[in-house]
């Protein structure tokens, strides 16, 4: 198939892009370099510096004599968009092409802008240079898991039947996100649902949960192929940045009193799911939503498991209950439904000790590179 990766330089576009070029597929890896622009503005580079995407590319044809051709150009411009879209025809398109960080989104007006510009202008460019170029063509939205928040009821898999006076109706499943950036995925989902509605386009909606892990196919191979490992509180997610805590001897950083419950997955998983969603794609006129993790655990958890793992390889991991700086619940009930990528045929790689242990082994690898100043907390999301 011809696969448009649109985010391709990011933590999970990269990858993504390496494993459908590896498995035979033409892919094209589009990527304005924004994540690695907002990295450097706020002094939170990753642990290992990638090559840029070019030479990445370069590596990758070099190691396994398969390409990925590179467009470097931003996806809120609708004629470069339009014209790459023209010019590949995708069959499908995998769109990562937004600012990923709740906490960047939350610093102030210019952060929050630039979230809401970047992510609803690509998407909307994105759906009409589908409409217009490549109508048959199948959309895989990255969504997020925050959409829904954290609701005092089960989460279902993005519908929800509403019972209202006697009568039926299916709706989206109500949400309500904890930061500008969990919005923007909101308002994309709705914006999707209109056009799915008003032109029969083609949607999967991956609702993903925290991912963790560096070990891909690739990556494995060739440590050149990495993906970007963040640890700084901006673009690291929870569990990366504990294990690079784990081996810098920082105590992990639970923020409050850590009971707060989210659906994880492997980076691994993450791009099984996408394969998944390509190879059964959504019907036309069609909007699928996929709740895209494989468990469910608190902060608590998985610091008191890595804390674990660690201390068995003589690491010595502390615990920090610091002050929280989020605007979020600390203790809630958390059940989110996730069978459609089960049905599927997702095999989950789950959080074992040697998962852990592996993760810590290439962290460790590194050590030196872990720069302490970034680890901790640097800006408080305004409170109610
Ligand atoms: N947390 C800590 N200590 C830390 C970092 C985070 O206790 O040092 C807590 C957070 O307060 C939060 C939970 O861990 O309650 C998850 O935080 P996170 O930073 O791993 O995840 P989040 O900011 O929600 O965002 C990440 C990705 C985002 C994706 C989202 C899925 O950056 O792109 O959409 O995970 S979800 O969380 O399900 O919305």
């Amino acid at each position: 198939m011809r696969i448009l990766v649109l985010g391709g330089d990011g933590y999970l576009g990269w990858p993504t892009a390496m494993a459908f070029a590896a498995g035979g597929h033409k892919v094209c890896a589009m990527d304005n370099y924004l994540r690695r622009t907002i990295a450097r503005e706020t002094r939170s580079d990753p642990l290992v510096q990638a090559p840029n995407l070019h030479d990445r590319s370069e590596i990758f044809e070099s190691v396994t004599g398969k390409k990925i051709r590179v467009e470097i150009g931003d996806c809120t411009d609708v004629r470069v968009l339009e014209n790459l879209v023209r010019d590949f025809c995708p069959e499908a398109v995998v769109h990562y092409a937004e600012q990923p960080s709740a906490p960047y989104s939350m610093i102030g007006f210019k952060e929050a802008q630039l979230t809401f510009q970047n992510n609803l202008g690509t998407t909307f460019n994105l759906i009409w240079a589908v409409i217009n170029h490549a109508p048959n063509c199948h959309i895989i939205k990255l969504g997020t898991m925050g959409e829904y928040g954290t609701p005092n009821i089960d989460i279902e898999e993005g519908w929800i039947d509403i019972n209202h006076n006697g009568r039926t109706h299916k709706f989206l499943y109500p949400r309500q996100a904890g930061s500008l950036y969990h919005t923007t995925k909101v308002l994309d989902t709705d914006l999707l649902w209109f056009y799915v509605r008003a032109y029969g386009l083609c949607v999967t909606d991956l609702m993903q949960g925290p991912v963790y892990g560096f070990s891909t196919a690739e990556a494995d191979t060739d440590e050149r192929l990495l993906p970007n490992i963040h640890y700084d509180d901006i673009f690291g997610t929870v569990m990366n940045r504990f294990l690079v805590q784990a081996v810098a001897d920082i105590p992990l950083t639970i923020y409050g009193k850590g009971g707060q419950t989210r659906g994880y997955l492997n980076l691994r998983d993450t791009l099984q799911c996408v394969e998944l969603a390509i190879k059964n794609p959504a019907g036309k006129g069609e909007l699928r939503i996929l709740n895209q993790f494989t468990e469910q655990f608190s902060v608590n958890s998985l610091a008191e498991h890595v804390q674990r793992v660690g201390n068995a390889m003589s690491l010595n991991v502390e615990i920090n209950n610091i002050e929280n700086p989020r605007n979020e619940l600390e203790d809630h009930y958390y059940n989110a439904s996730h069978t459609g990528l089960l049905d599927l045929g997702l095999k989950p790689h789950f959080l074992t000790d040697d998962v852990i242990a592996t993760m810590l082994e290439r962290v460790i690898k590194y050590k030196n590179a872990i720069d302490s100043r970034i680890v901790m907390p640097r800006n408080r999301w305004p409170g109610m």
